[in-house]
């Protein structure tokens, strides 16, 4: 995925560690093309801007331009924070917790709610863990059921379907029932929409008031690109987000999605 971004970034390295002396104008002008090309990998403008500006303060150090191999210290300076960015953790759920520990699924319409509670349950249930997956998706029609088949392929429970039950309800019976049956993990999947709008935000706060998740995950479609910060940053300052799980990895998205996300 982030394949193009190392090939031009790779291009800026050779030429720079290629040179003997270095000016802070040939920094400057490296951290430019740096920028370029995080850009066109669809990182997020504020992001690509900080972060170039915080290594080219770093690189044009005096100790870095009198250096023997100014140009190799620069090109570490820029990997380094581009480690630091993207982060090497891959968080765990948190399920350390007196059961049952409720993971909360939230995102944009098709985002991938749906199919990564399925995923996670499977993984989890794995670990020999009792999960109950409940789908809140009152909104399109047959996605209480989706999930429900879902649950049948991967054999783990699906909270039983009572029509016409709104959201706030759902996840009420959904925390009763995993009390009552002992389960020792709950993952609601929520509905999605196609814009961040108040009625979703209203619904999903209501939710969690409800649950007290401990995990609250965002999921992502990652060929959302830039906007996926502004997604990001929307959620979060309606509820608590514990970690951002990017869908369709697997697909062309140029990987500035998940640059940026780290960095928000
Ligand atoms: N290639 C690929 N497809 C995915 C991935 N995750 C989800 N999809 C597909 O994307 C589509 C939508 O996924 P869902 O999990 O139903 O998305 P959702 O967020 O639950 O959608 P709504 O409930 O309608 O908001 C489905 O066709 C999935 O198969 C992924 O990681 N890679
Ligand atoms: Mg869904």
């Amino acid at each position: 995925m982030f394949d193009s971004l190392s090939d031009r970034l790779g291009g800026v390295f050779d030429r720079l560690r290629g040179r003997g002396a270095l000016t802070e104008a040939d920094v400057r002008g490296a951290m430019r093309e740096v920028r370029i090309a995080l850009l066109e990998a669809d990182v997020a403008l504020p992001v690509a801007r900080a972060f170039v500006d915080k290594v080219t303060e770093e690189a044009v150090g005096q100790n870095v331009l009198r250096s023997v191999t100014p140009g190799q210290q620069v090109v570490k300076i820029v990997n380094d924070a581009l480690v630091e960015m993207l982060g090497s953790d891959s968080a765990d759920l948190n399920l350390d917790v007196t059961p049952p520990a409720v993971t909360m699924m939230v995102g944009l319409q098709g985002s991938g709610k749906t199919t990564t509670t399925t995923k996670l349950s499977r993984l989890v249930k794995k670990r020999g863990k009792k999960v109950l997956m409940a789908s809140l998706d009152v909104n399109r029609p047959a996605a209480q059921e989706q999930l429900a088949v879902l649950g049948t392929q991967i054999e783990v429970a699906t909270l039983p379907i009572v029509a016409g039950q709104q959201p706030v309800d759902i996840a009420r019976r959904a925390m009763q029932s995993a009390k009552l049956q002992g389960f020792d993990v709950v993952m609601l999947d929520t509905a999605g929409r196609l814009h961040v709008d108040q009625a979703l935000m209203d619904e999903m706060k209501a939710v969690a008031d409800i649950s007290k998740p401990d995990e609250i995950l965002l999921v992502v479609d990652s060929l959302t690109g830039q906007d996926a910060v502004n997604v990001a940053t929307n959620f979060s300052q309606q509820v608590p987000l514990t970690g951002v799980v990017l869908t369709r990895m697997d697909g062309d998205a140029r990987g500035g999605a998940a640059l940026s996300m780290r960095a928000v």
